[in-house]
């Protein structure tokens, strides 16, 4: 019994986020984690980070990864296929989703550092109501997924890529919820991302960037752009 009770106080406490814990390409579940005790050599292809809580400021070193930094096996995904990100949980309906690209040479020595992140997807709000569900994390929210595509013509090789929620339901109060996976993209294109797409990781935007610092409540803004540069299509 004081055994149990000492287990359950051990137990870390959950609150009301949400983090990528799986992948899925081509039909096949690719393990992500899904803490908060790291495994040692976990046969996992994402990066294992501390604890899902929010990151407050964009210049907020866990803005890369959310804290982690590396994994022992990447997966494979042809140019023009989607991968699916799923969480076990989210619980945000307004604010953006976006995701990321970084190449790496060698994944043990892929630091995420340099101006050298693209984005590949995102999606925002539609409609003119900054208070509403019409978000991309509130796809989030319904499905638990999220899928995007790999750009078709984007030169084969390995590749962070990085699932990030941006979640704005408290006003000026931004989250930012982040984790990336290792991937090796197969294929013939040639394609890479010119210079006005590259952006480093922390420090897209600014805190002040008014996709970032935001009061959905105030009823005067009726359109919204996700930060950072614009999507990469390849
Ligand atoms: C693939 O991802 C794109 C978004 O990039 C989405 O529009 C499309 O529905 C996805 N296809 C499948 C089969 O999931
Ligand atoms: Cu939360």
């Amino acid at each position: 019994m004081l055994f149990i009770l000492a287990l359950l106080a051990a137990a870390p406490l959950v609150s009301a986020h949400g983090a990528v814990t799986s992948y899925i390409i081509g039909g096949k579940e690719y393990l992500g984690y899904e803490g908060f005790s790291p495994v040692p050599n976990a046969q996992i292809i994402q990066r294992q980070w501390p604890d899902y809580n929010p990151i407050m400021t964009v210049s907020d070193a866990k803005m890369t990864c959310n804290g982690g930094t590396s994994a022992p096996i990447s997966a494979t995904i042809a140019a023009g296929e989607n991968i699916t990100a799923v969480w076990k949980q989210w619980t945000h309906q307004q604010g953006p989703v976006m995701v990321w690209m970084y190449p790496c040479s060698d994944f043990n020595a892929c630091d995420g550092k340099g101006k050298n992140w693209f984005k590949i997807d995102q999606v925002g709000l539609w409609g003119d109501v900054l208070n509403s569900n019409n978000w991309g994390t509130a796809l989030v929210y319904k499905d638990l997924k999220y899928s995007s595509q790999i750009p078709k013509n984007i030169k084969p090789g390995k590749y962070l890529i990085r699932h990030e929620l941006l979640a704005l339901h408290q006003a000026n109060t931004p989250q930012f919820y982040p984790e990336c996976a290792q991937i090796e993209v197969t294929g013939s294109g040639t394609a890479v991302p010119s210079g006005a797409f590259l952006t480093s990781i922390p420090g897209y935007a600014a805190q002040s960037d008014p996709g970032v610092m935001v009061d959905i409540y105030m009823g005067k803004a009726t359109t919204y752009t996700p930060p950072g540069p614009a999507v990469w299509t390849a």
